[in-house]
Protein backbone atom coordinates (compact mmCIF):
# COMPACT_ATOMS: atom_id res chain seq x y z
CA UNK A 1 0.00 0.00 0.00
CA UNK A 2 1.09 3.66 -0.29
CA UNK A 3 2.14 4.58 2.99
CA UNK A 4 3.32 0.69 3.69
CA UNK A 5 7.27 1.43 4.33
CA UNK A 6 6.96 -0.69 7.61
CA UNK A 7 5.61 -3.68 6.33
CA UNK A 8 6.44 -4.00 2.78
CA UNK A 9 9.58 -6.59 1.79
CA UNK A 10 8.87 -7.28 6.06
CA UNK A 11 8.06 -11.39 6.78
CA UNK A 12 4.51 -12.49 7.66
CA UNK A 13 2.50 -11.21 10.89
CA UNK A 14 1.70 -13.40 14.00
CA UNK A 15 -1.62 -12.25 15.99
CA UNK A 16 -0.60 -13.71 19.54
CA UNK A 17 -4.31 -13.43 20.64
CA UNK A 18 -4.30 -12.62 24.39
CA UNK A 19 -0.99 -13.51 24.71
CA UNK A 20 0.65 -11.46 27.89
CA UNK A 21 3.41 -8.51 26.90
CA UNK A 22 6.02 -10.61 29.07
CA UNK A 23 5.25 -13.58 26.97
CA UNK A 24 5.67 -11.90 23.48
CA UNK A 25 8.98 -10.44 24.54
CA UNK A 26 10.19 -13.43 24.92
CA UNK A 27 8.66 -15.46 22.08
CA UNK A 28 9.80 -12.11 19.75
CA UNK A 29 13.32 -13.43 21.03
CA UNK A 30 13.19 -16.98 20.95
CA UNK A 31 10.92 -17.91 18.41
CA UNK A 32 9.53 -15.09 16.01
CA UNK A 33 12.63 -13.17 15.12
CA UNK A 34 15.17 -16.26 14.27
CA UNK A 35 12.18 -17.92 12.17
CA UNK A 36 11.29 -14.39 9.75
CA UNK A 37 8.34 -13.41 11.55
CA UNK A 38 8.33 -8.97 10.61
CA UNK A 39 5.32 -8.26 13.16
CA UNK A 40 3.24 -9.54 15.93
CA UNK A 41 -0.40 -8.31 16.09
CA UNK A 42 -0.87 -7.71 19.65
CA UNK A 43 -4.45 -7.51 21.87
CA UNK A 44 -5.51 -4.44 22.58
CA UNK A 45 -3.52 -2.46 24.88
CA UNK A 46 -5.74 0.45 26.20
CA UNK A 47 -8.02 0.14 30.01
CA UNK A 48 -11.02 -1.85 29.29
CA UNK A 49 -14.04 -2.80 31.10
CA UNK A 50 -14.18 -6.19 33.51
CA UNK A 51 -16.59 -8.21 33.11
CA UNK A 52 -16.51 -10.35 35.92
CA UNK A 53 -19.88 -11.12 35.69
CA UNK A 54 -19.75 -12.71 32.72
CA UNK A 55 -16.46 -14.73 33.14
CA UNK A 56 -13.70 -12.29 32.07
CA UNK A 57 -14.91 -12.55 28.67
CA UNK A 58 -12.07 -12.14 25.66
CA UNK A 59 -14.27 -9.54 23.81
CA UNK A 60 -13.82 -7.00 27.72
CA UNK A 61 -10.67 -5.37 25.46
CA UNK A 62 -13.02 -4.52 22.68
CA UNK A 63 -14.81 -2.10 25.05
CA UNK A 64 -12.12 0.90 26.16
CA UNK A 65 -13.50 3.05 29.29
CA UNK A 66 -9.73 4.94 28.69
CA UNK A 67 -6.47 5.18 26.78
CA UNK A 68 -4.40 4.00 29.89
CA UNK A 69 -1.92 1.26 29.10
CA UNK A 70 -2.21 0.61 32.90
CA UNK A 71 -3.49 -1.77 33.37
CA UNK A 72 -4.97 -4.25 31.26
CA UNK A 73 -4.96 -8.24 31.82
CA UNK A 74 -1.72 -8.65 30.20
CA UNK A 75 0.63 -6.28 31.96
CA UNK A 76 1.49 -2.79 32.92
CA UNK A 77 2.45 0.12 30.92
CA UNK A 78 6.36 -0.65 31.61
CA UNK A 79 5.80 -4.55 30.43
CA UNK A 80 4.67 -2.98 27.50
CA UNK A 81 6.82 -0.57 26.55
CA UNK A 82 9.80 -3.21 27.47
CA UNK A 83 8.11 -6.01 25.07
CA UNK A 84 8.07 -3.38 21.98
CA UNK A 85 12.12 -3.04 22.79
CA UNK A 86 12.86 -6.16 22.94
CA UNK A 87 11.06 -7.30 19.92
CA UNK A 88 12.40 -4.35 18.07
CA UNK A 89 16.16 -5.25 19.22
CA UNK A 90 14.52 -8.86 17.57
CA UNK A 91 13.79 -7.13 14.43
CA UNK A 92 10.18 -7.80 15.31
CA UNK A 93 7.46 -5.20 15.13
CA UNK A 94 4.44 -4.46 17.28
CA UNK A 95 1.44 -3.61 15.70
CA UNK A 96 -1.28 -2.60 17.94
CA UNK A 97 -5.56 -3.54 17.35
CA UNK A 98 -6.71 -0.08 17.72
CA UNK A 99 -10.31 -0.08 18.87
CA UNK A 100 -11.12 3.13 17.81
CA UNK A 101 -14.78 2.97 16.50
CA UNK A 102 -16.65 3.40 20.37
CA UNK A 103 -15.88 2.90 23.74
CA UNK A 104 -17.92 0.51 26.31
CA UNK A 105 -21.37 -1.32 25.80
CA UNK A 106 -23.67 -1.93 28.30
CA UNK A 107 -22.63 -5.61 29.75
CA UNK A 108 -23.00 -6.84 32.94
CA UNK A 109 -21.52 -4.07 34.82
CA UNK A 110 -22.54 -1.03 32.39
CA UNK A 111 -20.06 1.59 34.78
CA UNK A 112 -16.68 1.51 36.74
CA UNK A 113 -14.39 1.01 37.73
CA UNK A 114 -12.15 -0.17 34.38
CA UNK A 115 -9.21 -2.12 34.54
CA UNK A 116 -7.12 0.31 35.26
CA UNK A 117 -9.37 1.72 38.12
CA UNK A 118 -11.08 4.24 36.01
CA UNK A 119 -14.48 5.11 36.43
CA UNK A 120 -16.87 5.22 33.18
CA UNK A 121 -20.41 4.91 32.60
CA UNK A 122 -21.90 4.84 28.75
CA UNK A 123 -21.01 7.71 27.22
CA UNK A 124 -18.73 9.34 30.09
CA UNK A 125 -15.41 8.19 30.24
CA UNK A 126 -13.41 10.87 32.65
CA UNK A 127 -10.27 8.79 32.50
CA UNK A 128 -9.96 10.28 28.54
CA UNK A 129 -11.89 12.51 28.96
CA UNK A 130 -14.94 12.10 26.38
CA UNK A 131 -18.18 13.26 27.28
CA UNK A 132 -22.00 12.72 25.92
CA UNK A 133 -21.37 15.40 23.23
CA UNK A 134 -18.51 13.14 21.85
CA UNK A 135 -20.78 10.61 20.91
CA UNK A 136 -22.43 9.87 17.84
CA UNK A 137 -26.34 11.20 17.96
CA UNK A 138 -27.75 7.96 16.45
CA UNK A 139 -28.12 6.32 19.75
CA UNK A 140 -29.42 2.97 18.51
CA UNK A 141 -27.89 -0.37 16.67
CA UNK A 142 -26.92 -0.48 13.32
CA UNK A 143 -30.42 -1.71 12.11
CA UNK A 144 -29.78 -0.85 8.01
CA UNK A 145 -26.35 -2.61 6.87
CA UNK A 146 -26.27 -1.30 3.69
CA UNK A 147 -26.49 1.93 5.22
CA UNK A 148 -23.73 3.86 5.30
CA UNK A 149 -25.14 6.55 7.49
CA UNK A 150 -26.22 3.70 9.87
CA UNK A 151 -22.89 2.06 9.95
CA UNK A 152 -20.89 4.28 10.31
CA UNK A 153 -23.35 6.43 12.97
CA UNK A 154 -24.93 4.34 14.61
CA UNK A 155 -24.03 1.44 17.32
CA UNK A 156 -22.15 -1.61 16.57
CA UNK A 157 -23.59 -4.10 18.92
CA UNK A 158 -24.62 -1.10 21.19
CA UNK A 159 -21.08 -0.03 21.76
CA UNK A 160 -20.82 4.05 22.38
CA UNK A 161 -20.19 5.27 19.05
CA UNK A 162 -17.57 8.11 19.10
CA UNK A 163 -18.20 10.82 17.26
CA UNK A 164 -15.09 10.79 14.90
CA UNK A 165 -16.07 13.50 12.60
CA UNK A 166 -15.15 15.81 15.68
CA UNK A 167 -11.81 18.04 15.76
CA UNK A 168 -11.94 16.22 20.11
CA UNK A 169 -12.42 12.72 18.91
CA UNK A 170 -9.88 12.82 16.47
CA UNK A 171 -7.05 14.57 18.35
CA UNK A 172 -7.75 12.31 21.32
CA UNK A 173 -7.36 9.08 18.95
CA UNK A 174 -4.52 10.37 17.20
CA UNK A 175 -2.83 11.15 20.36
CA UNK A 176 -3.23 7.77 22.04
CA UNK A 177 -2.06 6.57 18.85
CA UNK A 178 0.93 8.38 18.95
CA UNK A 179 1.50 7.49 22.74
CA UNK A 180 2.34 4.00 21.15
CA UNK A 181 4.12 4.85 18.26
CA UNK A 182 6.39 7.18 20.94
CA UNK A 183 6.53 3.20 22.69
CA UNK A 184 8.31 2.24 18.98
CA UNK A 185 4.67 0.77 18.06
CA UNK A 186 5.03 0.21 13.86
CA UNK A 187 1.94 -0.36 12.80
CA UNK A 188 -2.36 -0.78 13.81
CA UNK A 189 -4.80 -3.77 13.32
CA UNK A 190 -7.40 -0.71 12.68
CA UNK A 191 -10.61 -2.18 14.81
CA UNK A 192 -13.93 -1.78 12.81
CA UNK A 193 -12.39 0.55 10.32
CA UNK A 194 -15.92 -0.18 8.27
CA UNK A 195 -17.41 1.36 11.09
CA UNK A 196 -15.63 4.75 10.69
CA UNK A 197 -15.71 7.23 7.54
CA UNK A 198 -12.51 7.10 5.60
CA UNK A 199 -12.49 10.84 5.88
CA UNK A 200 -12.42 10.61 9.69
CA UNK A 201 -9.56 7.76 9.62
CA UNK A 202 -7.70 9.98 7.15
CA UNK A 203 -7.86 12.92 9.71
CA UNK A 204 -6.52 10.45 12.39
CA UNK A 205 -3.74 8.85 10.31
CA UNK A 206 -2.37 11.86 8.78
CA UNK A 207 -1.71 12.96 12.12
CA UNK A 208 0.30 10.07 13.16
CA UNK A 209 4.85 10.90 14.31
CA UNK A 210 7.37 8.42 12.36
CA UNK A 211 8.43 5.17 14.07
CA UNK A 212 11.15 5.52 15.83
CA UNK A 213 13.65 3.13 15.15
CA UNK A 214 12.24 1.97 11.91
CA UNK A 215 11.13 5.58 10.42
CA UNK A 216 8.63 6.24 8.21
CA UNK A 217 4.70 6.31 9.31
CA UNK A 218 3.32 3.39 10.83
CA UNK A 219 2.10 0.53 9.29
CA UNK A 220 -1.83 0.32 9.09
CA UNK A 221 -4.41 -2.37 8.57
CA UNK A 222 -8.29 -1.48 8.43
CA UNK A 223 -10.52 -4.31 9.39
CA UNK A 224 -13.29 -4.22 6.83
CA UNK A 225 -15.90 -6.48 6.65
CA UNK A 226 -17.42 -7.11 3.25
CA UNK A 227 -21.20 -7.34 2.92
CA UNK A 228 -23.74 -5.22 0.75
CA UNK A 229 -23.99 -1.46 0.78
CA UNK A 230 -21.60 0.95 -1.38
CA UNK A 231 -18.18 0.41 -1.94
CA UNK A 232 -17.82 3.39 0.47
CA UNK A 233 -18.09 1.12 3.25
CA UNK A 234 -16.54 -1.92 1.60
CA UNK A 235 -12.58 -2.76 0.99
CA UNK A 236 -11.90 -0.54 -1.58
CA UNK A 237 -13.22 1.79 -0.04
CA UNK A 238 -10.02 1.84 2.48
CA UNK A 239 -7.34 0.73 0.52
CA UNK A 240 -6.23 4.68 -0.37
CA UNK A 241 -5.43 4.52 3.62
CA UNK A 242 -3.54 1.66 4.16
CA UNK A 243 -3.93 -2.19 3.49
CA UNK A 244 -7.38 -3.91 4.82
CA UNK A 245 -8.21 -7.38 5.80
CA UNK A 246 -9.46 -10.00 3.37
CA UNK A 247 -11.86 -12.24 4.55
CA UNK A 248 -12.74 -13.52 1.44
CA UNK A 249 -9.45 -15.24 1.83
CA UNK A 250 -10.69 -17.02 4.99
CA UNK A 251 -13.91 -18.25 3.76
CA UNK A 252 -12.87 -18.98 0.44
CA UNK A 253 -9.17 -20.53 0.34
CA UNK A 254 -9.58 -21.65 4.52
CA UNK A 255 -12.71 -23.71 3.31
CA UNK A 256 -10.83 -25.12 0.17
CA UNK A 257 -8.31 -25.93 2.34
CA UNK A 258 -9.87 -27.35 5.46
CA UNK A 259 -12.22 -29.85 2.77
CA UNK A 260 -8.76 -31.02 1.08
CA UNK A 261 -9.31 -28.84 -2.35
CA UNK A 262 -5.87 -27.64 -2.25
CA UNK A 263 -5.89 -28.16 -6.30
CA UNK A 264 -7.71 -24.63 -7.27
CA UNK A 265 -6.14 -22.12 -4.71
CA UNK A 266 -3.58 -20.79 -6.55
CA UNK A 267 -6.59 -19.53 -9.46
CA UNK A 268 -8.80 -18.65 -6.45
CA UNK A 269 -6.34 -16.13 -5.35
CA UNK A 270 -5.47 -15.31 -8.71
CA UNK A 271 -9.10 -14.15 -9.39
CA UNK A 272 -11.55 -14.34 -6.81
CA UNK A 273 -10.17 -11.82 -4.33
CA UNK A 274 -11.27 -8.66 -2.88
CA UNK A 275 -8.36 -6.06 -3.82
CA UNK A 276 -5.06 -5.87 -4.90
CA UNK A 277 -2.26 -8.30 -3.30
CA UNK A 278 -0.54 -5.61 -2.04
CA UNK A 279 -3.71 -3.89 -0.08
CA UNK A 280 -4.61 -7.37 0.79
CA UNK A 281 -3.87 -8.86 4.86
CA UNK A 282 -5.11 -12.47 4.26
CA UNK A 283 -5.35 -15.35 7.13
CA UNK A 284 -6.78 -18.52 7.42
CA UNK A 285 -8.75 -17.38 10.42
CA UNK A 286 -8.81 -14.87 12.98
CA UNK A 287 -10.25 -14.58 16.60
CA UNK A 288 -13.59 -13.47 15.03
CA UNK A 289 -13.70 -16.10 12.83
CA UNK A 290 -12.28 -19.43 14.97
CA UNK A 291 -15.83 -18.46 16.86
CA UNK A 292 -17.61 -17.87 14.06
CA UNK A 293 -16.71 -21.38 12.42
CA UNK A 294 -14.58 -23.53 14.27
CA UNK A 295 -13.79 -25.74 11.27
CA UNK A 296 -12.02 -23.68 10.21
CA UNK A 297 -9.27 -23.24 13.23
CA UNK A 298 -6.89 -25.55 14.85
CA UNK A 299 -9.39 -26.47 17.53
CA UNK A 300 -11.56 -27.55 14.24
CA UNK A 301 -8.82 -29.04 11.71
CA UNK A 302 -6.13 -30.51 13.57
CA UNK A 303 -2.68 -30.47 12.22
CA UNK A 304 -4.39 -29.28 8.43
CA UNK A 305 -4.21 -26.00 10.32
CA UNK A 306 -0.83 -25.94 10.25
CA UNK A 307 -0.24 -27.13 6.24
CA UNK A 308 -2.90 -24.02 5.90
CA UNK A 309 -1.21 -21.32 7.33
CA UNK A 310 1.95 -22.32 5.90
CA UNK A 311 0.07 -22.12 2.17
CA UNK A 312 -0.99 -19.17 3.52
CA UNK A 313 2.72 -18.06 3.57
CA UNK A 314 4.12 -19.69 0.43
CA UNK A 315 0.70 -18.34 -2.01
CA UNK A 316 1.28 -14.98 -3.38
CA UNK A 317 -1.84 -12.79 -2.37
CA UNK A 318 -1.56 -10.27 0.34
CA UNK A 319 0.87 -10.20 3.55
CA UNK A 320 -0.08 -13.44 5.15
CA UNK A 321 -1.29 -13.12 9.08
CA UNK A 322 -0.54 -16.57 10.94
CA UNK A 323 -3.56 -16.87 13.27
CA UNK A 324 -1.50 -18.07 17.39
CA UNK A 325 -4.54 -18.84 19.69
CA UNK A 326 -5.93 -20.92 23.05
CA UNK A 327 -8.66 -23.87 23.10
CA UNK A 328 -12.08 -22.86 24.09
CA UNK A 329 -15.07 -24.77 25.23
CA UNK A 330 -17.24 -21.70 24.98
CA UNK A 331 -16.98 -18.64 22.58
CA UNK A 332 -16.84 -16.25 25.34
CA UNK A 333 -13.99 -17.99 27.10
CA UNK A 334 -11.43 -15.76 28.19
CA UNK A 335 -7.77 -16.73 27.79
CA UNK A 336 -5.85 -19.33 30.25
CA UNK A 337 -5.69 -17.01 33.84
CA UNK A 338 -3.21 -17.04 36.66
CA UNK A 339 -6.11 -17.41 38.93
CA UNK A 340 -5.03 -13.81 40.31
CA UNK A 341 -8.41 -12.01 39.48
CA UNK A 342 -9.48 -11.89 43.25
CA UNK A 343 -8.97 -7.97 44.66
CA UNK A 344 -6.73 -6.96 41.44
CA UNK A 345 -8.91 -4.36 39.23
CA UNK A 346 -8.04 -5.59 35.71
CA UNK A 347 -9.30 -9.24 36.69
CA UNK A 348 -8.41 -12.55 35.27
CA UNK A 349 -4.98 -11.83 34.80
CA UNK A 350 -3.47 -14.12 31.79
CA UNK A 351 -1.13 -16.86 32.41
CA UNK A 352 2.42 -16.58 31.14
CA UNK A 353 1.93 -18.67 27.48
CA UNK A 354 3.53 -21.96 27.83
CA UNK A 355 3.39 -23.37 24.13
CA UNK A 356 1.25 -26.91 25.00
CA UNK A 357 -0.34 -26.13 28.48
CA UNK A 358 -3.43 -25.23 29.65
CA UNK A 359 -4.85 -24.92 26.51
CA UNK A 360 -2.27 -22.37 24.81
CA UNK A 361 -1.82 -24.21 21.11
CA UNK A 362 0.93 -21.46 19.52
CA UNK A 363 -0.04 -22.85 16.30
CA UNK A 364 2.66 -20.96 14.77
CA UNK A 365 5.02 -23.03 16.30
CA UNK A 366 4.46 -25.67 14.33
CA UNK A 367 5.61 -23.54 10.94
CA UNK A 368 8.97 -23.67 11.94
CA UNK A 369 10.70 -21.68 9.66
CA UNK A 370 8.07 -21.06 6.93
CA UNK A 371 8.12 -17.50 7.59
CA UNK A 372 11.55 -16.98 5.75
CA UNK A 373 9.72 -18.06 2.62
CA UNK A 374 7.54 -15.28 2.24
CA UNK A 375 10.21 -12.77 2.50
CA UNK A 376 12.66 -14.82 0.42
CA UNK A 377 10.48 -14.89 -2.77
CA UNK A 378 9.06 -11.38 -2.48
CA UNK A 379 5.92 -10.96 -5.38
CA UNK A 380 7.44 -13.56 -7.54
CA UNK A 381 4.39 -15.30 -9.33
CA UNK A 382 3.63 -18.97 -8.64
CA UNK A 383 3.82 -21.79 -10.99
CA UNK A 384 2.10 -24.71 -10.25
CA UNK A 385 4.64 -27.97 -10.97
CA UNK A 386 2.67 -30.93 -9.55
CA UNK A 387 -0.58 -32.32 -8.77
CA UNK A 388 -2.16 -35.44 -7.56
CA UNK A 389 -5.56 -35.48 -6.72
CA UNK A 390 -7.26 -32.41 -5.75
CA UNK A 391 -5.56 -32.78 -2.05
CA UNK A 392 -1.91 -32.32 -3.28
CA UNK A 393 0.05 -29.97 -5.03
CA UNK A 394 3.16 -28.10 -5.38
CA UNK A 395 4.33 -24.77 -6.89
CA UNK A 396 7.59 -22.53 -7.31
CA UNK A 397 7.22 -18.65 -6.79
CA UNK A 398 9.60 -17.20 -9.69
CA UNK A 399 13.15 -18.85 -9.21
CA UNK A 400 13.23 -18.32 -5.54
CA UNK A 401 11.20 -20.78 -4.21
CA UNK A 402 9.77 -23.91 -4.68
CA UNK A 403 6.65 -25.54 -1.90
CA UNK A 404 4.49 -28.81 -1.98
CA UNK A 405 1.65 -29.52 -0.19
CA UNK A 406 0.05 -32.85 0.89
CA UNK A 407 -3.55 -32.94 2.36
CA UNK A 408 -3.64 -36.67 2.51
CA UNK A 409 -2.92 -39.16 5.43
CA UNK A 410 -0.25 -40.99 3.97
CA UNK A 411 3.27 -40.03 2.13
CA UNK A 412 3.71 -38.23 -0.96
CA UNK A 413 7.12 -38.31 -2.61
CA UNK A 414 7.17 -36.40 -6.33
CA UNK A 415 9.88 -35.26 -8.37
CA UNK A 416 8.69 -31.98 -10.08
CA UNK A 417 10.37 -29.61 -12.12
CA UNK A 418 11.67 -26.42 -10.45
CA UNK A 419 12.95 -23.22 -11.68
CA UNK A 420 14.99 -23.22 -8.28
CA UNK A 421 18.80 -23.21 -9.42
CA UNK A 422 20.92 -25.78 -8.40
CA UNK A 423 21.99 -26.93 -4.86
CA UNK A 424 20.83 -28.02 -1.96
CA UNK A 425 18.24 -26.58 -0.09
CA UNK A 426 17.18 -26.79 3.76
CA UNK A 427 13.30 -27.56 4.28
CA UNK A 428 12.21 -24.80 6.24
CA UNK A 429 8.36 -26.06 6.44
CA UNK A 430 9.78 -28.74 8.89
CA UNK A 431 12.87 -26.78 10.95
CA UNK A 432 14.68 -24.03 11.79
CA UNK A 433 18.07 -22.58 10.39
CA UNK A 434 20.68 -21.86 12.72
CA UNK A 435 22.77 -19.04 12.46
CA UNK A 436 25.19 -20.81 10.62
CA UNK A 437 23.36 -21.53 7.67
CA UNK A 438 23.27 -25.36 8.95
CA UNK A 439 19.38 -26.88 8.33
CA UNK A 440 17.50 -27.94 11.35
CA UNK A 441 15.75 -30.40 9.19
CA UNK A 442 16.02 -32.75 6.04
CA UNK A 443 17.55 -30.53 3.14
CA UNK A 444 16.59 -31.48 -0.61
CA UNK A 445 18.65 -31.44 -4.07
CA UNK A 446 17.56 -29.61 -6.64
CA UNK A 447 19.39 -30.48 -9.84
CA UNK A 448 19.09 -29.99 -13.57
CA UNK A 449 15.83 -28.29 -12.93
CA UNK A 450 13.86 -31.06 -11.13
CA UNK A 451 13.66 -31.75 -7.73
CA UNK A 452 12.57 -34.80 -5.28
CA UNK A 453 10.91 -34.34 -2.41
CA UNK A 454 9.12 -36.23 0.35
CA UNK A 455 5.95 -34.49 2.05
CA UNK A 456 4.98 -35.95 4.81
CA UNK A 457 1.09 -36.80 5.35
CA UNK A 458 -0.85 -33.52 6.32
CA UNK A 459 2.46 -31.64 5.92
CA UNK A 460 4.38 -29.15 3.52
CA UNK A 461 8.43 -28.98 2.33
CA UNK A 462 9.66 -25.62 1.25
CA UNK A 463 12.61 -24.22 -0.06
CA UNK A 464 14.20 -21.46 -0.98
CA UNK A 465 17.08 -19.33 -2.04
CA UNK A 466 17.98 -17.78 1.67
CA UNK A 467 18.11 -21.24 2.96
CA UNK A 468 20.55 -23.09 0.83
CA UNK A 469 22.11 -25.72 2.57
CA UNK A 470 25.60 -25.10 4.43
CA UNK A 471 25.89 -28.82 5.58
CA UNK A 472 28.11 -29.71 2.46
C1 LIG B 1 -14.13 -6.21 15.77
N1 LIG B 1 -13.66 -5.97 14.57
O1 LIG B 1 -14.11 -5.04 13.76
C2 LIG B 1 -13.52 -7.25 16.60
O2 LIG B 1 -12.67 -8.07 15.80
C3 LIG B 1 -14.57 -8.04 17.32
O3 LIG B 1 -13.99 -9.08 18.03
C4 LIG B 1 -15.34 -7.08 18.24
O4 LIG B 1 -16.44 -7.74 18.88
C5 LIG B 1 -15.93 -5.93 17.43
N2 LIG B 1 -15.20 -5.54 16.27
C6 LIG B 1 -16.05 -4.71 18.32
O5 LIG B 1 -14.78 -4.19 18.62
C7 LIG B 1 -16.18 -8.36 20.14
C8 LIG B 1 -17.14 -9.51 20.39
C9 LIG B 1 -18.54 -9.00 20.67
C10 LIG B 1 -18.50 -8.06 21.87
C11 LIG B 1 -17.59 -6.90 21.48
C12 LIG B 1 -17.44 -5.86 22.59
O6 LIG B 1 -17.16 -10.35 19.22
O7 LIG B 1 -19.38 -10.13 21.01
O8 LIG B 1 -19.80 -7.59 22.19
O9 LIG B 1 -16.25 -7.39 21.20
O10 LIG B 1 -16.91 -6.43 23.76
C13 LIG B 1 -20.22 -7.77 23.56
C14 LIG B 1 -21.43 -8.69 23.63
C15 LIG B 1 -22.62 -8.03 22.92
C16 LIG B 1 -22.93 -6.67 23.56
C17 LIG B 1 -21.64 -5.84 23.52
C18 LIG B 1 -21.82 -4.48 24.23
O11 LIG B 1 -21.12 -9.95 23.01
O12 LIG B 1 -23.78 -8.88 23.04
O13 LIG B 1 -23.94 -6.01 22.81
O14 LIG B 1 -20.54 -6.53 24.16
O15 LIG B 1 -22.13 -4.65 25.57
C19 LIG B 1 -25.18 -5.87 23.46
CA1 LIG C 1 -18.73 4.79 13.96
Amino acid sequence: AANAAAQAGDGPIVHLFQWRWESVARECEDVLGPNGYGAVQVSPPQEHVVLEGEGHPWWQDYQPVSYSLDNTRRGTRSEFAAMVERCRDAGVKIYVDAVINHMSGTGSVGSGPGSGGSTYGKYSYPGVPYGDGDFSDCRSDISDWNDPREVQNCELVSLSDLDTGSEHVRGTVADYLNDLVGLGVAGFRVDAAKHVPAEDLQSIFSRLDAVPGFGGAPYIFQEVLEGGGPESIRPPGYTHLGDVTDTRYHSEVGARIRDGRLAGVLDTVRGGMAVASDQAVVFVDNHDTQRNDTSISRQGMGQRHTLAQALTIAQPYGTAKVMSSYRFDSDQQGPPSTGEEEGNPAGAITAPTECGQDGWYCEHRGLNAMPTFATAVGDAPAAERARDSAARIAFDRGERGFAAFNATGSDWTLTAPTALPDGSYCDVANGTIGATGRCGSGAYEVAGGTVTVTVPAEGVVALHVDALCADG
